[in-house]
């Protein structure tokens, strides 16, 4: 070990013992427990981020801590490399998709090598190359045998111009972000995956998921959406087939004013053929696409139809229109409209002239003021006849058994989710498995044919796909007949649904998974990733996991047992103001600043000496040029100081701010740890510990170190809390640092703990650990050693500090054997010279003793 910290020498050198070692490959262990850590594997876009750092450096720190606690660990990586960007990518530095990304790789490669992150690199996978995708096209296959694929057609976004789909990205403001050109919706043949067939179980076992944050279990089970209602039938006059709505307001039928149907539903359209002006509505609805999210909030508009229903209780006739905010993929496309109690029936109902007629009354028993806005509380039923009176679950079930009775109605849970349309009209991406006949008949790809190959050394208009430009692509043979392939590739949420189950196989050529590997190795232990995948990666990889469980693939129900979402990592954001009114954001990095004594920014300058405005703490991005480089941190300070820093800057699910004077401050820290490990081991062996041999001093640091033991053992394995696990190791390295070295014991027990924290730290700054576990004397590597354990009997306290209050007022504080109890301590209390003269001329009414701590005297 050299005396000065040089994290440039020792990082390569650890680096490569562990590349050539290949310290962290395993393999299946029965006689070991195995513990699964997962991150979120990365795009390859070109160069790591921060975000990305910080997600794998809280996977590493769990990872080496669990392996230092003699578990099987694994823990992979590998990209995610097919998607959009690739294209773009292409066209605009003239190469292919493929080639951009492979270079990608190589680059992040060797960046995530260099933050030492203790990798099983014999596992990495790239989802763009064949032997992965090949078993997502052979499962595609087995779940269209299995009836949970189907081709439906469905709305995407069209540029006329172009002639080509775009992406949901690549639609700005409406239009097409290469000709500017308004976008329109266009109506073809799609694949659609059957999530919905799970959409019960993907609800209900999220209730199994103890250890997922609960923000992204509600995010899961709002998107799912279960609602009970009731489905009915409104007879409608000159109309031959019933009109069917869903409500889950069945409790406010008697306020229907009209019903509500969707552009898309038959009755608009058979509306349409007399009506050129419902025609015109209709077309217009089809061609504003609006996020279902939106919905609620958009401008509401509708046409009467024409059409009149005749409500199935009171038969009065009702208006039916047609309403833009209606989706015809959501229970019936039919919505029976009460704008007294919805808002957006109210909405509509203002707008057109409708009534609105209130049926619920309020808490109070008044009937609502509908001047402004619905009343869409529940409440107790007026205006309803034979309902009046009833709460919401009452009448919720009255007139659903009258509906049913009357043999037009049923109860029905309906969910929001739908199915997953896995269409893409890209290039970069698997091709979907399908072949279409020359009679018209699609069929999966046979098994033999598997991969369906995707091109890659391929040229790019940035238009059109290349395997639909190239019409002999298409071209194939099947069972002996002409056929013609699916050129449509898979959405890139495909290969990330399942990658974690390859992992535990990823070579294995016999099938999509080896189900002793895979059985062995899941579920996932700890999954590591971004809050920003809570709905649509989380579900579709749970999904498919109850899929692969129902091909008998993998036999557990769900596939990761606990999921940590990491903060977002923020930094100071500055700009300046140019003479053409423009803001001219200026890195951090170019930054110099001035604080006051609270340590605010009271000035900052640019290098030019233009002077800043500070716009705070914001959100990494290119727009305001506050992005910090992680390889360029890692080149100034040391990979061991930006993992330290990021794991101690705040707990790994808030934000994290990044400061460089944060930086400075962890490796200083680590260059103290250093200094002391290095002065320690100059001084030659350390005597062996004797702890019968310790005096008071020793016994109480001896205490601390096993303490420290205990909490950072506990932050890191069970709280999760890194943060508050390194402050306590900077704690004690406080006390350490000025700990006696005079005696043999004192040498010894400098030993001991200085033994315990490079240990303590590893998971987080592997590399300079590595070193001084090797340097105070330690044979075998750090990386196969074993976590420390606090010794139970150091921490045993032989005495307390116990404080004297009396008449709520401390009056005094005495030192008494542990194992003191009430009476022991009260005497000793009464002689205490400064508590006796409280005590002398009145008598003690209660006396209050919290053991080892605190007497409460009442006196007088
Ligand atoms: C009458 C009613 C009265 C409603 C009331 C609400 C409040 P969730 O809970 O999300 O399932 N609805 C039904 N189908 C729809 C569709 N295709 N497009 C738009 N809205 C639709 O929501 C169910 C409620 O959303 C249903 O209950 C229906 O309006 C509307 F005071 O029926 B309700």
């Amino acid at each position: 070990m050299q005396e000065q910290y040089r994290p440039d020498e020792i990082e390569a050198i650890v680096q490569k013992h562990w590349q050539e070692n290949k310290t962290f490959h395993v393999t299946e262990d029965s006689s070991k427990e195995k513990y699964y850590c997962l991150s979120m594997l990365p795009y390859p876009s070109g160069r790591l981020h921060l975000g990305h750092v910080r997600n794998y450096t809280i996977g590493d720190t769990i990872s080496r801590y669990q392996r230092l606690n003699g578990k099987n660990v694994l823990q992979p990586i590998g990209w995610d490399a097919f998607g959009l960007p690739a294209e773009g990518a292409a066209v605009k530095n003239n190469t292919a998709p493929a080639k951009w990304t492979y270079e990608n790789i190589a680059y992040m490669k060797k960046q995530l090598q260099l933050l030492g992150f203790g990798y099983d690199w014999d596992r990495e996978i790239t989802t763009c190359r064949p032997e992965y995708y090949k078993w997502e096209q052979w499962f595609f296959t087995k779940l269209y045998e299995k009836g949970l694929v189907y081709k439906k057609t469905s709305a995407v976004n069209w540029c006329p111009n172009d002639q080509t789909v775009l992406a949901n990205e690549q639609v700005v403001e409406g239009c097409c972000w290469r000709c500017n050109t308004p976008v329109e919706r266009k109506e073809i043949p799609q694949w659609f995956i059957k999530i919905t067939e799970y959409a019960e179980e993907l609800l209900n076992d999220l209730d199994t998921l103890e250890s997922w944050p609960e923000q992204v279990k509600t995010m899961q089970r709002n998107w799912i959406g279960r609602s009970e209602g009731v489905e009915f039938d409104f007879a409608v006059e000159n109309y031959p087939d019933k009109l069917r709505v869903y409500t889950t307001r069945p409790d406010t039928l008697m306020g229907v004013s009209f019903v509500s149907v969707a552009a898309e539903h038959p009755l608009a359209q058979l509306a349409a053929q007399n009506d050129p002006k419902i025609a015109e509505f209709i077309a217009e609805c089809k061609n504003t696409k609006t996020a279902e999210a939106d919905m609620a909030t958009m401008e509401k508009k509708g046409i009467a139809t024409g059409f009149y229903a005749i409500h199935p209780l009171t038969g009065k006739k009702v208006p039916v229109w047609i309403a833009n905010f209606v989706l015809i993929e959501y229970g019936t496309g039919a919505v029976m409209a009460v704008p007294g109690h919805d808002e957006r029936d109210y909405e509509f109902a203002s707008k057109y002239n409708l009534p609105i007629n209130p049926v619920i009354l309020t808490q109070d028993g008044n009937a609502p003021d509908l001047s402004e806005k619905a009343y869409t509380e529940h409440g107790k039923l007026f205006n309803s006849g034979e309902f009046d009176g009833l709460d919401f679950d009452q009448a919720f079930n009255a007139v659903a058994d009258k509906l049913i009775a009357l043999g037009i109605g049923k109860r029905k849970v309906n969910y929001r989710l739908r199915d997953w349309g896995v269409s893409r009209q890209r290039y970069w991406g698997a091709p979907i498995p399908m072949v279409t006949l020359e009679d018209g008949t699609t069929i999966p790809t046979p098994e033999d044919q598997l991969p369906v190959i995707l091109p890659e050394n391929v040229e790019m208009n940035g238009i059109t796909s290349p395997i639909k430009a190239d019409p002999n692509w298409a071209k194939t043979t099947v069972n002996g007949q002409p056929a013609l392939r699916e050129t449509d590739t898979f959405d890139t949420f495909m290969e990330s649904s399942w990658y974690y189950a390859r992992y535990t196989c990823p070579n294995y050529d016999k099938g999509m998974l080896d189900e002793k590997a895979a059985n062995y190795w899941l579920p996932v232990d700890q999954y590591v990733g971004g809050i920003e995948h809570a709905i649509m990666h989380l579900l579709y990889f749970r999904f498919f996991h109850k899929l692969m469980r129902d091909f008998g693939l993998v036999s557990s129900d769900e596939p990761a047992k606990r999921l940590l979402c990491q903060g977002m990592v923020l930094a100071d954001a500055f700009y300046y103001t140019s003479p053409t009114n423009e803001r001219i954001w200026v890195s951090p990095t170019e930054v110099t600043i001035e604080r006051d004594d609270k340590g605010r920014i009271a000035k900052a300058v640019d290098s030019h000496g233009n002077e800043l405005v500070h716009a705070g703490m914001t959100k990494m991005s290119k727009s305001k040029n506050n992005g910090i480089d992680p390889q360029e941190m890692v080149e100034k300070y040391g990979a061991d100081t930006v993992r330290l820093f990021m794991m101690f800057a705040s707990p790994a699910d808030m934000t994290l701010e990044w400061q460089e004077s944060g930086v400075e401050g962890a490796n200083r820290f680590i260059k103290r740890v250093w200094r002391l490990v290095y002065e320690h081991t100059q001084k030659g062996v350390a005597a062996k510990l004797d702890v019968t041999a310790l005096d008071n001093e020793q016994k109480s640091l001896r205490r601390e170190l096993h303490k420290t033991i205990a909490k950072v053992s506990d932050d890191i394995g069970r709280r999760q809390t890194f943060n508050t696990a390194i402050a306590a190791v900077m704690e004690f390295m406080n006390r350490l640092q000025k700990a006696p070295q005079e005696t043999g014991q004192d040498r010894a027990l400098m030993n001991e703990a200085l033994n315990a924290i490079v240990r303590l730290l590893y998971p987080m700054m592997p590399h300079a650990c590595f070193v001084m576990w090797q340097a105070l004397g330690n044979n075998e590597s750090i990386d196969n050693t074993i976590w420390p354990v606090a010794d139970q009997s150091a921490m045993v306290e032989d005495e307390k500090l116990i404080v004297v209050q009396i008449n709520g007022k401390v009056r005094g504080k005495f030192v008494v054997p542990a194992d003191a109890d009430q009476d022991f301590v009260l005497s000793q209390a009464k002689q205490e010279p400064n508590i006796q003269k409280y005590l002398s001329d009145v008598a003690i009414r209660k006396v209050i003793y919290v053991p080892g701590k605190l007497l409460n005297l009442v006196v007088g």
